[in-house]
This record gives C-alpha cells, sequence and structure tokens, in this order.
C-alpha cells in the first residue's frame, strides 16, 4: 500500500493524488519513490494520467522538516527527484497535472513537466527557492524559460513572486487556468478524451515535442519521419482515416 499518494484507475484513466494535505503534500522522500514507482508500473489499459493534490494545495515541494534530503541536497536530486521527474516525462501516456491549489518549489516544477497543466484559478506557481536560499531545481531552470522567456523566468526565480495561474496560462506556462466551479469536470473531460484517443500518436507528439528543442531542422524533420512512420502503422490511423471518410466518430483502442 502507499502511504503518500492515492492511485487508482477508471475507463483508462490513472489517478494520482499527492496525499499529505496536512504539509501541502509535501515531497518526502517516500512520496518521490511512490510516484516514480506507479508511473513506471502503469498497466497496459491505462491511456492517460492524472496527477494532482488532495486538500487545498497541489504540492509545496520538498518537505522542509526533512533533515537528511537537506544535508545532502546534490545526492537526493539526483537519486530521488531526477527518477520522478523522468518517470513523467517518460511515462508511455499523457501525464495531466490538475494543479487545484499552489505549486510551489519542486511542487511548481514536476506540473510544469507534465505534458498538459491545467490549473483552478485560485492555483498559484511560485518559484519559493530563493525564498531559503536555494536555486530552482527539478528541471525549472530548463523548462522555464523555454516555455516564457528568460525575462519573465529570471523574474519568477529571483523574485520567488506568486504568480496566479490566470497569468501563468496567459504567459504559456501552463495549458489553462479555469474558474474552480469548472475545474474539476473540465479535467475529468480532457482525461477522457485523452484516454480515449490515438495512444501510438500522443506518444509521438510528446516525444517530437520534447525533443525539438535539442534538435536542428534537419534531425527534427528525421525525427517526425520516424514517429510518423510508427503512427501510420497503428490501427488508430486506420481507423481515423476510415472514421473520416465514413463521416463517424472514431473509436480508437490505444494501438
Ligand atoms: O533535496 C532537496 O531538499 C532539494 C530540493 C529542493 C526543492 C524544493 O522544493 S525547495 C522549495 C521548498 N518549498 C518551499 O519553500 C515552499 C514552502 N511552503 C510555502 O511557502 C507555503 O507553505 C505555501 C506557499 C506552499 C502555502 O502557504 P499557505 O499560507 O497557504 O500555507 P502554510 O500555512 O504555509 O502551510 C500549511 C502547513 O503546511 C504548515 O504547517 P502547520 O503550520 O500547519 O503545522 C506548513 O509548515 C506546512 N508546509 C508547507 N510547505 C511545506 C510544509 N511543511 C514542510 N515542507 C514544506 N515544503
Amino acid at each position: 500500500g502507499f502511504e503518500t499518494i492515492q492511485f487508482g484507475e477508471n475507463d483508462g484513466v490513472a489517478t494520482l493524488i499527492l496525499n499529505r494535505p496536512q504539509v501541502m503534500n509535501a515531497l518526502s522522500s517516500r512520496m518521490r519513490a511512490e510516484i516514480t514507482t506507479v508511473l513506471t508500473t502503469l498497466s497496459p489499459e491505462t491511456r492517460c494520467v492524472v496527477m494532482t493534490g488532495s486538500g487545498r494545495a497541489f504540492c509545496s515541494g520538498q518537505d522542509l522538516t526533512d533533515a537528511a534530503a537537506a544535508s545532502d541536497l546534490e545526492g537526493t536530486l539526483r537519486r530521488e527527484y531526477e527518477p520522478m521527474l523522468r518517470a513523467v516525462v517518460d511515462c508511455p501516456v499523457p501525464v495531466i497535472a490538475a494543479v487545484n491549489g499552489v505549486a510551489a518549489g519542486a511542487g511548481a516544477n514536476l506540473a510544469l513537466v507534465a505534458d498538459v497543466v491545467i490549473a483552478a484559478e485560485s492555483a498559484q506557481f511560485i518559484q519559493a527557492f530563493s525564498r531559503i536560499g536555494l536555486i530552482p531545481d527539478a528541471g525549472g531552470t530548463w523548462m522555464i524559460p523555454r516555455a516564457v522567456g528568460m525575462a519573465r523566468a529570471m523574474g519568477m526565480m529571483l523574485f520567488a513572486d506568486a504568480i496566479p495561474a490566470r497569468q501563468a496560462a496567459d504567459w504559456g506556462l501552463i495549458w489553462q487556468a479555469l474558474p474552480d466551479a469548472e475545474f474539476a469536470e473540465a479535467v475529468a473531460a480532457r482525461a477522457r478524451h485523452l484516454a480515449q484517443g490515438p495512444t501510438v500518436a500522443y506518444r509521438g507528439i510528446r516525444e517530437a515535442l520534447r525533443a525539438s528543442s535539442g534538435n536542428d531542422l534537419d534531425a527534427q524533420l528525421a525525427l517526425e519521419a520516424r514517429l510518423q512512420g510508427q503512427a501510420g502503422r497503428s490501427a488508430d490511423f486506420r481507423e481515423g482515416v476510415a472514421a473520416f471518410l465514413e463521416k463517424r466518430q472514431p473509436r480508437f483502442r490505444g494501438a
């Protein structure tokens, strides 16, 4: 059983709930291990993962009461944070971060590494690290300037301002900010959409976009050709074309 998360799967949607609400779902060593485990052992039926927080926060980042982690930050990052972030990026199916409340420090960057970030309007993103004398980690210094540009990335990280969800969406840091009252249903609808979609194509889209910032045009064209070759051999591609020609909705099977 899990101590720090809740995990369940229904109709192809796996839901991972960060579950230490008394500390705003701060990341303990155990929580990092549990997140990594579930994301690397998904059932073959899973076609979308939703990651969210229990209570009023998404995640407050590193558990600041953990003296062992604080005594070896470099080791903790390499041994525990990297596998967790890799598990999100390398997840075989799309990961939605459903940011229900504040996302601070490594908790913000855990959300931002997901494929799609949907936030409730009351949520905030805080690169809190410099408030306690650290630099942004968990991929933040790689992802954030790519998403929002250098000026905004510098400002967010040097000042550690709380960025409201609406502003994060306007800046292109996240996909959508939604009124709190609509948030849960909208996340569920997006998750259903992905769970019923062409999983092979989704995997190729994620791989191509993630590779793009390290590739020149020639390398990216070659990657697109290879990934499109794979998508073109999927049953879902045949079904997609058949459904279009028959003027009906496709029934994708995920292969
Ligand atoms: O290996 C390594 O260690 C390196 C990795 C570092 C990565 C990092 O993530 S460093 C950044 C760590 N995170 C932060 O600095 C954020 C700390 N938290 C906050 O700034 C605030 O709690 C929030 C902005 C997230 C929320 O504020 P608010 O006012 O809504 O709630 P609160 O009252 O501050 O928090 C509620 C409780 O959660 C409180 O405990 P209490 O007073 O009820 O007993 C608070 O201490 C606890 N809590 C919040 N965040 C953490 C935490 N406890 C442990 N660790 C936390 N990160």
